[in-house]
């Protein structure tokens, strides 16, 4: 393979491979049912999209789908998600709980502590609500939890999207400033099945942690790791701004915030900025 022009100028030779194999990734998994099945596409409109099709069709809890590209990666609320080919990892996951359905949401608070556990294996790194994963207040990582619910029970897809090799070039001009990656916090590419191994590795744990206990020490793992709690927060919500005093997070996952007037509202949706900025 050529080398793209932007990356021809120091940098060291390739040692880290540039595509992201199913059996790399399985070798770098110490999972008992995450990742029974692995669907590696080269391209793929999303992976959630992909997932939620295998799902229908009955595919296993654990089910992982991959890409090396999507050509509609999507983000919350109809938004988007870059995803330049061979850089990062595009991956979802079927799973097929047997929670209540308030859980869902609980599922991608998982997912999102799993994040950002697998990203502090390289670098610290925090959540913004509900679960973005920044590192050095750049987001490198987004999570997109979703129902499908075809069959007598609901089935869950997981979305994770982590920009392990990306460089500023890969974003376009109104991202540069807000989205990361791993490669440009560390300096020097990885191996993303090493990264997407660890990644599944812990949203197993987190995930049979949930079940087995609860939501209790998922929310606290959360709060732990977004030190959002107290924190004055400003959110863009569909019906306006409001700004407020992080109270909670709620077991069904939303914000609990104290307003200005004293009155307690619910965070559900929205984009959060952290007033005195995040760390
Ligand atoms: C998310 O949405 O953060 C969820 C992203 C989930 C992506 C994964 S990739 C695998 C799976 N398949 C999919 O199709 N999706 C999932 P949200 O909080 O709405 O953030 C979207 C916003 O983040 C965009 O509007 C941009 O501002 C920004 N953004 C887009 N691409 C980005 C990237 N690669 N890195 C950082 N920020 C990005």
């Amino acid at each position: 393979m050529t080398t793209p022009p932007s990356e021809s100028r120091n940098e060291a030779p390739r040692t880290v491979p540039d595509r992201l194999l199913a059996g790399s990734l399985r070798r770098h998994l110490d999972t008992r049912w995450l990742g029974g099945k692995i669907h590696h596409l080269e391209s793929v409109d999303s992976t959630n999209l992909w997932a939620r099709t295998l799902a229908r069709q009955g595919a296993v809890h654990g089910t992982v789908v991959s890409a090396e590209t999507q050509t509609s990666g999507r983000g919350r609320l109809g938004r988007g998600w870059v995803s330049p080919p061979h850089r990062n990892l595009y991956l979802s996951v079927v799973l097929r709980p047997a929670l209540p359905p308030e859980s869902v949401s609980q599922i991608s608070l998982v997912a999102g502590v799993a994040a950002v556990d697998a990203v502090r294996e390289w670098c610290e790194a925090w959540i913004k609500w509900p679960n973005d994963v920044l590192v050095g207040g750049r987001k490198v990582a987004g999570i997109l939890a979703e129902v499908e619910a075809s069959g007598a029970k609901p089935v869950v897809v997981v979305g994770i999207g982590v920009n392990v090799n990306s460089t500023a070039d890969d974003f376009p001009e109104e991202l540069r400033e807000k989205a990361g990656s791993l490669r440009l916090a560390l300096g020097e590419r990885l191996d993303r099945a090493r990264v997407a191994g660890r990644l599944l590795t812990h949203l197993e744990r987190w995930y049979d942690r949930l079940a087995a206990e609860g939501f209790a020490p998922v929310a606290a793992a959360w709060r732990e790791r977004s030190r959002l709690i107290g924190r004055a927060i400003r959110v863009r919500e569909p019906a306006g701004e409001i700004e407020g005093e992080v109270v909670d997070l709620d077991t069904d996952g939303s914000l609990r915030l104290r307003l200005t007037s004293g009155e307690e509202h619910r965070v559900v949706s929205g984009d959060v900025t952290v007033v005195d900025g995040y760390a």
